[in-house]
């Protein structure tokens, strides 16, 4: 493929020149199609890890009638060579780095060539080495770090890809779609030939190199085509694969059945990869993942971690529909892929375990993830209109917020409707790249819905209030509901929104719990809701499965909390009537030093623990109290140090007032390990509550308890909730356990994670101290991200350590967000926001807050990703 003639007529010195300092920002609206198409693309990769040559050609047409030249995305490599047709080429580099090639025609051929060193390539974006072994990862622009490119996600193409290297130290050679030749290339070099039928964007684009082995199975599909499948994997980490393997074959069954989508290649592979960005990446044919979602076993995970590998494998194989198939024309449209393979993975995880978990987890972590996001200075919509980094703009809001308004369609459409959606939204633009409208549209037509103001949840920033009242009217209960969305970054104005609310009044002197539910469109500011004669009060329980995302904010006393969360058949609104409970007790506590609600709240834990033998995991969920960042949302000032002292002080009661039963389902919960169905599993979770709760009792054997859990667990589940309940405290039982601990794992990678995840996650005062120290331990390294997350990330999440009032916290923070910046901008980046809630905290915090903010701001050379956090971190919301 390089035999064709190329000119040299640009020198490998004449570098692009460096990024500008601050970044332009880009339009949504100013949305335009590529002028020139690039059709087909051939590349043949000469592989090394020091350096790589890339011999790139492409088919090109121009996009409409125009004189404009082709414009070709470039960041890192110029080309040492490059022709048009085999002649001389005609370019000019502009202001941004990219290339313009001047051309007469409507058809040509582009051929360029490309040195890289993937060795030096720290930020994990284009090829790059990790453990000896080459991978790319391409989305969102790192294709254009590879080679030169119209890097957009509407420019579909077809690859053949060429791939030659060392056969020792490069034995297997991947790439997307259908291998079609493989050979001896002379002097112990071999090479591989692949071609991928199905028109891609370049962020889908991916190869592999290296010494691997793989787990090889296969799948049926609905018609009857064989797929042969392969996880591929360092040799050691091969038996750690078979919960993964399993997983996506579950995945492939559900999505034939739930969606009617079959896989469309001969060949699925999936390579695990111990320095990645992020998850994993849904590259056609060839998923590349980080290793902590491909391995486990139950001597080294968790079922936490058993439940992500399942999720994330099923995620990043949902999305060659919804993402592959059907791309996104620009990056605006992020949510079209995310938020819908979102609520995809959301709802397989549901079927495959216990729904109402799955369904608090999912709101949990919309809770300490997206809401936060979305009141702060960093708030944005789902489809955002402007960005300087796009990398900076996959969020929780267009993950989880976008799946959520995915679950709203759903809702309001029905099982039916919905897949009538969906099923034209992928026969309508199967091979396109398409917009979020687009399947709103389709969802409209194909579902029989108005969705006219629903898009509204497309341009909204911000976590609307919906406000509930009861009212009695001429003897008839009336529920009024109000809502108002706060104003966000950009946004001075709000409209309402259409929310969907599932509710039920119940009357609670009646002997069963049934209640007529309905489900309530509010579209207007406000609506009043006949709900008929009770004799008292009913008891609302309202918003029943999280049906939307928003704050409901009422009065509910005590009485009628508890009454719920006994008596709700909807589980999500029980669980939710506890937690209310716990917050209405904890945030009073803080407030005035009201202690007085600890006895009710008692009662209701224990008549909840009644109800452990239906479904554990539910249980488990209940009881355990609203966490300290969730308790700061619900304060004016955030005082994170009351918070802590609080919520201590009530852990601390719960466990003495209702001892015996903690002991009992303690000893109760003993599992098999190896037993992964949901009931084993949520055995395990309530005995990590029951831990929990006698540790936090402060009783003399406590510690003893939790060390015998740690040193006897039958697995990484109960090994590690010990290990946590003892991290918490001071003994000499937790200094001997996290030293067995690093003893024992310390050659695992991913073990090891959790031992410094751990530590930065304690609740203690000296936490920013033991952080400090942790990173100058010898196996802390900022190469790795997983590692850089296992010990920042958690710690930044650490409420009252992150926030203590020395403000070593932040200086901790903010200097390795400096450190790392020139190494892995994305994956600094990512801890910026954290400072960006400074306005929840009081004046003293937010000074020292905004000084390191303002200290990042002036570091030399600071990145793009890194420079549109902070800066935008700093303004007021
Ligand atoms: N699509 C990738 C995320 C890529 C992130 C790039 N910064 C994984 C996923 O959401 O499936
Ligand atoms: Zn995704």
């Amino acid at each position: 493929m390089t035999d064709a003639p190329t000119v040299n007529i640009q020198r490998a010195d004449a570098a692009p020149p460096p990024e500008p300092r601050h970044a332009p920002t880009i339009y949504r609206e100013n949305y335009a199609p590529p002028d020139w198409l690039i059709e087909t693309v051939d590349l043949d990769f000469t592989l090394g890890l020091d350096e790589t040559h890339v011999a790139a050609r492409y088919a090109v047409r121009r996009n409409g009638q125009h004189h404009r030249p082709l414009r070709l995305d470039v960041d890192g490599s110029w080309p040492d060579r490059i022709s048009v047709d085999g002649s001389y080429a005609d370019i000019v580099r502009e202001g941004d780095g990219a290339m313009m090639v001047a051309l007469t025609g409507g058809a040509h051929e582009i051929a360029l060539e490309v040195k890289l060193q993937p060795t030096a390539n720290s930020q994990l974006m284009g090829l790059y080495a990790s453990n000896g072994m080459l991978c790319t990862q391409c989305e969102a622009e790192g294709f254009r770090r590879i080679v030169p490119f119209v890097d957009r996600p509407d420019n579909l193409a077809a690859y053949t890809v060429r791939l030659e290297a060392d056969r020792a130290a490069f034995p297997v050679l991947l790439s997307n779609g259908e291998l079609v030749e493989s050979g001896e290339a002379g002097g112990g070099r071999h090479f591989a030939v692949w071609h991928d039928p199905w028109p891609k964007p370049s962020y889908l684009f991916a190869l592999v190199a290296g010494d691997l082995v793989a787990n090889r199975d296969s799948f049926t599909t609905m018609s009857g085509r064989e797929v042969d499948l392969a996880i591929w994997v360092r040799d050691g980490d091969l038996e750690r694969t078979s919960h993964a393997m399993a997983s996506l074959k579950r995945a492939m069954e559900w999505d034939e059945r739930v969606y009617g989508r079959e896989y469309d290649l001969g060949v699925f592979n999936i390579v695990a990869v111990s320095d990645f960005n992020m998850g994993a990446m849904e590259n056609k044919g060839l998923n590349v993942f980080n290793t902590r979602y491909v391995l486990a076993d139950q001597e080294t995970a968790t079922d936490t971690d058993y439940d992500g590998v399942e999720a994330v494998i099923a995620h990043e194989y949902f999305h060659n529909w919804s993402g592959n198939r059907v791309t996104c024309r620009d990056w605006f449209q992020l949510s079209l892929k995310e938020g819908f393979t979102v609520f995809r993975d959301q709802s397989f995880s549901a079927d495959m375990g216990s729904p109402a978990v799955k369904r608090i987890e999912d709101v949990r972590v919309l809770r300490a993830a997206q809401f936060p996001e979305d009141s702060g200075p960093l708030a944005h919509s789902i489809r955002p209109d402007s960005f300087q980094e796009i990398s900076n703009f996959y969020t929780a809001t267009v993950y989880n917020k976008g799946a959520e308004v995915i679950r709203m369609m759903a809702t309001m459409m029905g099982a039916d409707a919905f897949r009538k959606g969906t099923d034209l939204y992928f026969d309508r633009h199967d091979g396109e790249a398409a917009t979020c409208e687009d399947f709103v549209v389709a969802m409209e037509q194909g579902g029989g819905i108005d969705l006219g103001q629903f898009r509204r949840w497309y341009e909204q920033a911000g976590t609307p209030k919906v406000r509930a009242q009861l009212a009695d009217q001429d003897g008839e209960v009336v529920l009024k509901v109000s809502q108002s969305t706060p104003l966000t970054p950009g946004q001075d104005e709000k409209s309402p929104q259409t929310i969907p609310i599932r509710l039920a009044a119940f009357d609670r002197t009646a002997n069963a719990a049934t209640a007529d539910e309905r489900l309530v469109i509010l579209n207007e500011a406000s609506l009043e809701v006949p709900l008929g004669s009770f004799s008292r009060r009913p008891a609302l329980s309202i918003n029943r499965g999280f049906t939307a995302p928003i704050i409901v904010e009422m009065e509910r006393d005590a009485g009628e909390l508890a009454w719920l969360a006994a008596h709700d058949d909807d589980p999500f609104a029980r669980y939710e009537a506890l937690q209310q409970l716990m917050v209405d007790a904890l945030v009073s506590r803080i407030a005035t030093g009201d202690t007085t609600q600890g006895e009710a709240l008692v009662a209701a834990v224990a008549n909840t623990l009644d109800g452990a033998t239906g479904d554990p995991a539910f249980v488990a969920e209940a009881v355990s109290l609203p966490s300290e960042a969730f308790l700061g949302d619900q304060m004016l000032v955030v005082d994170p140090q009351a918070i802590r002292e609080a919520r201590k002080a009530l852990q601390a009661e719960l466990g003495v007032a209702l001892d015996s039963r903690w002991r009992k389902l303690h000893a109760e919960t003993q599992t098999d390990h190896a037993d992964l169905s949901p009931p084993a599993k949520g055995q395990r979770k309530l005995r990590a509550a029951a831990l929990g709760f006698i540790a936090a009792s402060g009783s003399d054997d406590a510690p003893a308890i939790a060390y015998r859990q740690f040193d006897q667990a039958g697995g990484m589940t109960d090994r590690q909730s010990a290990l946590m309940a003892l991290a918490h405290g001071q003994s000499t039982a937790r200094d001997r356990a996290l030293k067995a601990f690093y003893d024992r794992f310390h050659a695992n990678p991913l073990v090891l994670d959790k031992w410094y995840q751990i530590q930065a996650w304690a609740m203690r005062d000296d936490t920013p101290d033991l952080v400090e120290e942790l990173a100058r331990h010898t196996g802390f390294t900022l190469a790795n991200p997983n590692r850089v997350r296992a010990l920042y990330g958690s710690f930044a999440a650490n409420q009252a350590s992150f926030h203590r009032a020395d403000g070593k916290g932040y200086q901790l923070v903010a200097d390795l967000i400096v450190a790392l910046d020139p190494h892995n901008p994305q994956t600094a980046a990512r801890l910026v926001p954290p400072f960006g809630r400074w306005q929840r905290f009081d004046t003293t915090r937010q000074g020292q807050m905004r000084s390191q903010l303002e200290r990042i701001l002036a570091a030399p050379g600071l990145s793009r990703d890194v420079a549109e956090q902070v800066s935008k971190s700093l303004a007021r919301a």
